[in-house]
Formats: C-alpha cells, sequence, structure tokens
C-alpha cells in the first residue's frame, strides 16, 4: 500500500500564509526574466487564477491579459523561502510514516503499511492526522492519495485537489482507472499523449489493452512496459527511503571576508568537487541547489533554485553555484563563511523508474 502527498499550489500558497491579505484574490508567483515588468513566466498560481486559465508555465504577459481589470497580485518566486517550509513540511511526515520518498519540492511518497497493517481506514486516519498537523503547523494543505501502489497512489492524490483526500482500494483499481483519459497518468505529458492519440488511444483502458509491441514501436520498450503496468494499475514500484541521504552540503571559512562571487567560487571550488564525489559515490542526483552566506554578524543568507531535472553533474553544480552566489552577493555585504547544500536528492535507480517519466 503506497501513498502520496502533494502541496496545493505550494509557491503561491506559502506567499499567502506570509501574507493571508492575499487569499481572497489571484495570486501567481512569478519568474520574471528582467527585461520589462512583464517579460518571464508563472511559476504557479493560486485556484482563485486558474479560474481564469492561469497555469504554470504561462508567460506573465499572457497572464496579465487573462487576469485584466482583477485585482490579482503578481509575487517574485523567493525558491529559498518555499526550501524552508519544504523542509519543515517534510520533517513532520517523516515523523509519522516508515518510509518517506521525496520526490520534489512539494511532494513525497510515503509508506505507512506497517503502522497501519495494512488496513485503509487506519490508513485514512493517519493521513487525516498528517494533514492536520501539517495545516496545524505550517497553515498549509496538501492533497493525499492512497493506492495499492504508487501509480494509483499518484492519481489518486490528483483526483480531488486542493485539500483532497482520495483512497482507492486494490478492488477499486480498475473501476478508479476506467473513466480517466490516459493523460492523468503518471509521466504521460503533452507530447505523449499526442503520440497515443495518433494511435487511437486517449482513455486508460484503451491504454491498458493496447499491443505491447505497439506501444514498444512508438514510445520505446522501458516507458511502454511501465505505461502497461500503469494503465492496468499494476505497478510494483517500492517506495525508497530517500530518509539516510537527504541533502549534501558543506560551508567554509573564507580566507578573508568578500563581497567578490570571483573570490568566493574560487575558495569553494575544492567543497563543491568533494560534494559532487559524495553525490557520484551515493549514486545520487540533486534537483535543489542553494548557496549559503554567512555574514559579517553571523546572518545567515540563503538563495536556492530548482532545477528542471535532477542532475550530478560538476559543470552545473559550478555553473548554478555562481549564478546562486552572484544574486546572493547582490543583496547582501561581506561574508564570512560560504557554503553550497544540494536537496531533493534521488537516487539514480529511481532515474530508470517512475520518477523518470516525469517533469
Ligand atoms: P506542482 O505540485 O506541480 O504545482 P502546485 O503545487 O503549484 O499546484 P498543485 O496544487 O496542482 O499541486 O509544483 C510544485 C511547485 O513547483 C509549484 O508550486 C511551483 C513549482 N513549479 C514551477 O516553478 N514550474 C512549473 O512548471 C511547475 C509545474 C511547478
Ligand atoms: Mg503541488
Amino acid at each position: 500500500m503506497s501513498r502520496i502527498i502533494g502541496l496545493d499550489y505550494f509557491y503561491a500558497q506559502v506567499e499567502e500564509v506570509e501574507n493571508p491579505s492575499l487569499k481572497d484574490r489571484p495570486v501567481l508567483v512569478c519568474v520574471f526574466s528582467g527585461r520589462t515588468d512583464e517579460s518571464g513566466v508563472i511559476s504557479t498560481s493560486n485556484y482563485k487564477a486558474r479560474e481564469y486559465g492561469v497555469k504554470s508555465g504561462m508567460p506573465i504577459a499572457l497572464a496579465k491579459r487573462r487576469l485584466e481589470g482583477v485585482q490579482a497580485s503578481f509575487i517574485k518566486i523567493d525558491h529559498s523561502k518555499y526550501e524552508t517550509y519544504s523542509q519543515r513540511v517534510m520533517e513532520i511526515l517523516r515523523s509519522e510514516v516508515d518510509t518517506l520518498e521525496q520526490t520534489g519540492i512539494d511532494e513525497a511518497f510515503f509508506d505507512i503499511t506497517k503502522r497501519t497493517e495494512g488496513d485503509y481506514r487506519a490508513a485514512s486516519s493517519t493521513a487525516l492526522e498528517i494533514k492536520a498537523r501539517i495545516l496545524d503547523q505550517e497553515k498549509l494543505t496538501c492533497s493525499i492519495g492512497i493506492g495499492p501502489n504508487k501509480v494509483v497512489a499518484k492519481m489518486a492524490s490528483d483526483f480531488k485537489k486542493p485539500d483532497g483526500l482520495t483512497v482507492v482500494r486494490d478492488r477499486e483499481v480498475s473501476a478508479f482507472l476506467s473513466p480517466l483519459p490516459a493523460d492523468r497518468i503518471y509521466g504521460v505529458g503533452p507530447k505523449t499523449a499526442k503520440l497515443l492519440q495518433t494511435r487511437g488511444i486517449t482513455t486508460i483502458p484503451e491504454l491498458a489493452h493496447a499491443p505491447t509491441e505497439m506501444l514498444e514501436d512508438i514510445l520505446g520498450k522501458k516507458f511502454a512496459v511501465y505505461l502497461h503496468n500503469a494503465s492496468n494499475g499494476t505497478d510494483d514500484e517500492p517506495v525508497l527511503d530517500s530518509g539516510e541521504v537527504t541533502q549534501l552540503s558543506r560551508i567554509i571559512t573564507l580566507k578573508h571576508d568578500t563581497h567578490d562571487v570571483d573570490e568566493v567560487l574560487t575558495e569553494l571550488l575544492p567543497a563543491l568537487r568533494d560534494l559532487h564525489e559524495r553525490l557520484v559515490s551515493r549514486n545520487l542526483f540533486f534537483r535543489n541547489l542553494s548557496a549559503m552566506g554567512i555574514g559579517k554578524n553571523l546572518s545567515l543568507h540563503t538563495k536556492s533554485r530548482t532545477l528542471e531535472t535532477p542532475t550530478n553533474e560538476y559543470s552545473v553544480i559550478e555553473k548554478e553555484t555562481k549564478g546562486l552566489f552572484a544574486a546572493l552577493l547582490a543583496e547582501v555585504g561581506d561574508l564570512r563563511r560560504a557554503g553550497v547544500r544540494m536537496s531533493a536528492l534521488q537516487d539514480m535507480v529511481d532515474q530508470h523508474s517512475l520518477t523518470e517519466f516525469t517533469r
């Protein structure tokens, strides 16, 4: 029995928590690219904004047009803020479950089969307790899906959002899946959906009954096998414990206090190489990178970035670290210490399975 939890409209919800007066209006978290105050894309938005057709990835200018005449708030993205909330939520979860596998900044699979002895009713009440604790401590709502395996649990959590709890028992799997379109399967994006459509497949049952050779022809063997299992509700991926290593970090004391990006980076290089080695030797990829700077008065400043896709490439580490420190140093004075943290770590084994097909 697996479960998944996803926080609702996460970045925008954090902004609402920090500024409750936003709650009744559309809130859009923006990645401004800087050229004009309309260039860039929407990272996410609250559900009020979604009523106007706003979506993640949409150009800010287009979102502004959709919301013309509406009192809406366009807010600059602040990764390190969301990362802090995320870490606190994951800590709450960790204390409530047998196994926790974090798969994104606002998403994790967890297993409570042992704690609930496989009983779905006990699992639902544990899920409700988890939702209540996250709401109580962080003022955040989330949606939880419970199912016999990861694929079904994921679709169950997407079924009712926001603030949902959807339980699909073994015997309910086929009834749950049959009315759903194929693109509701974890990993089927617009491109795959289009490809499937050319073969007359639009629903999950159509996908479940499609000849595997045909799927292999258009999608490759691995993805075809996955989709076959997923659409039949028979995936058997275990929930992996990402609990042992959830983050890797190094912090160093600079030779002298400085404000210079190149100087900070040069001194950090050995630490970056060490982090890279630790990643590779543990077979891990990271998705979040944070730059940490400690000022002369011991104040801690951080800047974080979530990558599109997980990586373990050294060149990316160096380039992103430099970018983050440039942004951080633009806001603060001289640094005494500097460090880097990698989080949202994923197993490479995992890469070859479910998570490979997402995002
Ligand atoms: P999601 O969980 O996909 O989206 P969400 O939490 O905003 O909304 P939902 O209620 O549907 O779960 O992604 C988590 C965060 O990741 C999201 O709050 C912002 C960020 N994100 C982007 O920056 N760009 C994107 O294209 C997507 C999909 C998410
Ligand atoms: Mg979410």
